[in-house]
C-alpha cells in the first residue's frame, strides 16, 4: 500500500551571496521584499537542500517526491543526478527518486524565479514570489501502482453526467496504472454502496457507474460530495489504493439569463482571490486557506475567480466543500510571449489534469488581459486556438473563458475563440465614469445577444486610513470605494445576463511595482486588507447583498472627525429596516434594501447606534473645526489652475484633451513624459499599457486635467504646475 511521508522539515535554504539558513516548507524568499514596493524584489536562482535517510523500500517499492508548488522553475538533483526540470510555478509535479536513492541522500532543488521569455507569468500586477512555497511529500508506492508522473495526475478521473429529470448520474471513472490486473471501484452512497470491477487494458480502465437518486452538489445550499475509492488489484490482492472526491451537478449558461445550476437560475456573484498574505507571501498553509474561505463564506459570495494561476489543491477542496463555484485559470497574462506557447500549453495541461475532479470548477481561463501591452496578432490568436482545443480535448464538460482588457475591441477575433467571455472593466477608477461600465455591457449585449458575457474584474483601491465626505475617484478613501461598489452592485443586479461577476479583489495583495494610495507594494482594491482580517466598509455592502446572516454595519467607523454640520451615516444591512439612534435617542427608522443612508446633525461627540431586531452596531463621530489631515490622501491643497490671471486660452493647457495634446509634437513629448511618471507608480502592466493604441484611442477625449485627478498622488502638485506652465508656452495653431 502507498505511504505518504510529509517532507517539509529540515531543509537548508541558500540564496547566492547570503549564508545558508535552515527553513521549514512552505517557504518563499520574497515574503518581505516582494511586498515592500520598489519593484525590486529579488528574482534569481536559489537552492533548497536536504539530507535524508533512504525510506524503507520493500519488494520493488518505488519512492516519488511530490512538489505541490515550486516557483517558477525547479531542477531536482539527488546525490548529484539531475532527475527533473519543471517549468511553471503553480502546479504539482512528481519525480521518481528510486534509482538514485542511496542509504544517505542529499537532495538539492534549485528553484528559479528570474525573468525569462518563455515561462508565464512575466508581466502582471502581482509579485512573482520565488521558492518552494507549498508542501513537499514523499510517496512510497508498490512496484505496480496508479500513475503519478504524467502532468501530475491524481491517477483517477471522474466525470459525472447528471440527468436532472431522472435524478440520476452516469459517473465515468477512469484510472491509469503501470500494472495490476484489475481495479476495484467503490462509491459509498446514502443508500449503500456501488461496487465495480474494471479490467485494465493498456494501463487504463473506464467504468460507468449509475448513481440513482443522486444527491446533487448544489452550490452553497448543499455541496454534497461523493468519494470513489480505486484499488489496484494483482492476483486477487490489493497493491495500491487511491481515492477522489467528486460532485454531481449540472450547469449551463444562457446568454440572456446567465448561469444555471441543477436546472435553476443561480447568478454567480463573488470575488477574486490571490494566494498571498502580508508577511507570509505565497507560503500559505491550510490554516490561511481555511481563514480565507471563512471570509468568503461570511461575505456570502457563491463564486470565486482563483486568479491568476493554479491555486493549492487544498483551496479547491475547500471550494468543493463549501459549494463555491470556481473560475480556474493559468498565468497567460498581460503580455503574450512568442516563446511562451509550450509553457502555456503545459500549464493548462497540468491545471486540467490535476483539478479535473473538483465539482466547484466550472470553466478554464485561457488568458487574462493578454492584449494589455500589445495588439492582437495572428500568433496570439493561434496560441489561444491551441489552448482552447487542448481544453476541449482534456475536458468536454467545461467551457473555456477569457478575461479581456477593457480596451479590447468588442469585435476582436480573439473574443469568439473561447466558449464564453468576460471583461475586466475599471471605468470609474482608472479611467472614465462609473456609468461607462453599464454602457459598455449594454452595448456589447445588444450587439452580441447570443454571446455569453461576464464581469471578470472591477474594483477601486481604498486605504482605510483615508476618509472624505466628498469622496471622489483617485482619493483612495474607504468612502469612494463604497460609492464605486454601490454603483456596480446595482449595475449587476439589473443585468441578469452577466453570467458571473467577480470583485477585484477580496483581499489587498502584493504588487511590488505599485506605490500609490499611501502604501508601497500593494494593490489595495481588496474588500479586506492585506492582513486578511480588517474588513473595509465595502465588504459589508456585498455581505448585505449576498449573505443571509442578518447583520447591521455602520460605515465610516474609522472616519471619526468630521467638519460638516450634518453628516451622512450609512448603514449596510440585509435586514428590511434599520433604526439609527444618536446619543441614545432614536433618530429615524428606514426601510429598504442593502444601503440605508441617514443624515445626522453634528454638534460635538456623538454615539451612533444602528439597530435592527437583535442586530446592532455602534460608533463614535465628532464634530471638529479643522479637517483631520491624517484622513487626507492628497496632502496638497487642490489648486484651481485657471484662477491664475496669466492663463492664455490660445495656448495649450491641462484643460486640453489627450487627443489634442498628442497631435502637436511638442505637447505630445511633454505628455509622454508625464504619462511615464504616472504609470510608473502602478507597476509594469500600466507601463506596458501605455503603448496600447486602443487605450490611447479611448483616452483621446479625456482632458489631461481629469486624468491627473484620477491619478492620485503619482503626479505631485508642483509637477502639475510646471506641466501646465510648459504647455502654456506652446501656441495652438489656428
Ligand atoms: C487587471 C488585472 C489584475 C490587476 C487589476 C488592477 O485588470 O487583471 O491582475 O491587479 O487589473 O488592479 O489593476
Amino acid at each position: 500500500m502507498r505511504q505518504i511521508i510529509p517532507f517539509n522539515d529540515n531543509w537548508n535554504f541558500h540564496k547566492p551571496g547570503e549564508p545558508a539558513v535552515a527553513v521549514t516548507l512552505p517557504h518563499t524568499w520574497n515574503a518581505i521584499d516582494g511586498q515592500d514596493g520598489g519593484n525590486d524584489y529579488w528574482r534569481g536562482t536559489a537552492t533548497y537542500s536536504k539530507l535524508f535517510a533512504k525510506p524503507e523500500l520493500k519488494d520493488g517499492e518505488r519512492c516519488f517526491i511530490e512538489f505541490c508548488g515550486a516557483a517558477m522553475t525547479a531542477d531536482v538533483i539527488l546525490n548529484g543526478d539531475h532527475l527533473a526540470h519543471h517549468e511553471g510555478g503553480y502546479s504539482t509535479f512528481r519525480v521518481d527518486l528510486t534509482e538514485a536513492l542511496e542509504e544517505d541522500n542529499l537532495l538539492v532543488v534549485s528553484v528559479d524565479n528570474s525573468a525569462n521569455d518563455r515561462v508565464y507569468p512575466q508581466m502582471a500586477d502581482f509579485t512573482f514570489y520565488g521558492g518552494i512555497y507549498r508542501d513537499v511529500k514523499l510517496i512510497v508506492v508498490p512496484a505496480e501502482h496508479f500513475e503519478l508522473l504524467k502532468d501530475g495526475t491524481p491517477g483517477i478521473k471522474v466525470t459525472p453526467e447528471v440527468r436532472l429529470r431522472e435524478r440520476d448520474a452516469y459517473v465515468a471513472v477512469e484510472t491509469w496504472s503501470n500494472g495490476g490486473s484489475e481495479v476495484w471501484l467503490e462509491i459509498p452512497t446514502e443508500h449503500g454502496k456501488e461496487f465495480r470491477k474494471a479490467e485494465i487494458g493498456n494501463g487504463h480502465t473506464y467504468t460507468n457507474i449509475i448513481l440513482k437518486n443522486v444527491h446533487l452538489w448544489d452550490g452553497v445550499n448543499d455541496p454534497h460530495l461523493y468519494t470513489v475509492t480505486a484499488k489496484l488489484v494483482k492476483n486477487g490482492e490489493v497493491v495500491d489504493e487511491i481515492s477522489a472526491r467528486f460532485g454531481c451537478r449540472e450547469f449551463h449558461i444562457d446568454p440572456e439569463k446567465g448561469f444555471f445550476l441543477n436546472g435553476r437560475s443561480y447568478p454567480l456573484r463573488g470575488v477574486s482571490r490571490h494566494q498571498d498574505r502580508i508577511g507570509l507571501g505565497s507560503a500559505l498553509t491550510l490554516k490561511e486557506h481555511e481563514e480565507d474561505m471563512a471570509v468568503v463564506r461570511e461575505l456570502g459570495a457563491n463564486t470565486l475567480r482563483l486568479a491568476h494561476y493554479q491555486h493549492a489543491q487544498e483551496f479547491y477542496d475547500l471550494c468543493d466543500e463549501n459549494g463555491i463555484i470556481v473560475w480556474a485559470e493559468i498565468p497567460y497574462i498581460s503580455k503574450h510571449m512568442t516563446n511562451g506557447k509550450a509553457n502555456a500549453l503545459a500549464q493548462m495541461k497540468e491545471l486540467i489534469t490535476q483539478c479535473y475532479n473538483h465539482p466547484s470548477i466550472v470553466c478554464w481561463g485561457l488568458s487574462n488581459e493578454i492584449t494589455a501591452s500589445g495588439t492582437v496578432t495572428e500568433e496570439l490568436l493561434q496560441d489561444h486556438r491551441e489552448l482552447n482545443e487542448l481544453c476541449h480535448e482534456l475536458d468536454s464538460t467545461r467551457p473555456t473563458v477569457m478575461a479581456h482588457a477593457f480596451m479590447l475591441e468588442k469585435d476582436s477575433p480573439l473574443i469568439p475563440i473561447a466558449d464564453i467571455a468576460s471583461y475586466n472593466l475599471y471605468f470609474g477608477w482608472y479611467l472614465g465614469e462609473l456609468t461607462q461600465n453599464e454602457q459598455f455591457f449594454d452595448e456589447y449585449h445588444a450587439t452580441y445577444p447570443d454571446r455569453v458575457i461576464g464581469f471578470s474584474e472591477y474594483g477601486a483601491d481604498a486605504n482605510t486610513a483615508f476618509h472624505s465626505s466628498q469622496p471622489e475617484k483617485g482619493d483612495y478613501t474607504e468612502e469612494y470605494q463604497c460609492v464605486y461598489h454601490e454603483h456596480i452592485l446595482k449595475l449587476i443586479e439589473e443585468r441578469p445576463y452577466l453570467w458571473a461577476t467577480h470583485v477585484w479583489n477580496l483581499f489587498d495583495f502584493a504588487a511590488d511595482g505599485r506605490d500609490e494610495g499611501g502604501k508601497k507594494g500593494e494593490n489595495q482594491k481588496g474588500l479586506v486588507e492585506f492582513d486578511h482580517k480588517t474588513k473595509k466598509d465595502a465588504f459589508y455592502l456585498y455581505k448585505a447583498a449576498w449573505s443571509k446572516e442578518p447583520f447591521v454595519h455602520l460605515c465610516g467607523k474609522r472616519y471619526v472627525d468630521r467638519v460638516e454640520e450634518k453628516t451622512e451615516i450609512k448603514v449596510y444591512s440585509n435586514c428590511e429596516s434599520v433604526t439609527l439612534c444618536v446619543d441614545g435617542r432614536k433618530l429615524e427608522t428606514k426601510s429598504g434594501r442593502t444601503v440605508f443612508p441617514f443624515t445626522v446633525p453634528l454638534t460635538g461627540e456623538h454615539k451612533i447606534e444602528a439597530v435592527s431586531g437583535e442586530c446592532r452596531d455602534s460608533m463614535t463621530v465628532r464634530r471638529v473645526n479643522t479637517p483631520n489631515s491624517s484622513y487626507l490622501f492628497r496632502k496638497q491643497a487642490v489648486i484651481n489652475w485657471f484662477d491664475a490671471a496669466d492663463y492664455d486660452p490660445s495656448c495649450y493647457s491641462i484643460k486640453d484633451t489627450m487627443g489634442a495634446l498628442s497631435q502637436n509634437p511638442r505637447t505630445a513629448a511633454i505628455l509622454g513624459r508625464m504619462m511615464k511618471r504616472m504609470t510608473a507608480s502602478r507597476g509594469d502592466v500600466a507601463k506596458g499599457a501605455n503603448n496600447n493604441a486602443n487605450l490611447q484611442k479611448m483616452m483621446a477625449g479625456l482632458s489631461l486635467e481629469s486624468l491627473i485627478k484620477q491619478a492620485g498622488d503619482s503626479v505631485p502638485g508642483e509637477m502639475i504646475r510646471s506641466l501646465n506652465a510648459a504647455l502654456q508656452q506652446i501656441k495652438k495653431e489656428s
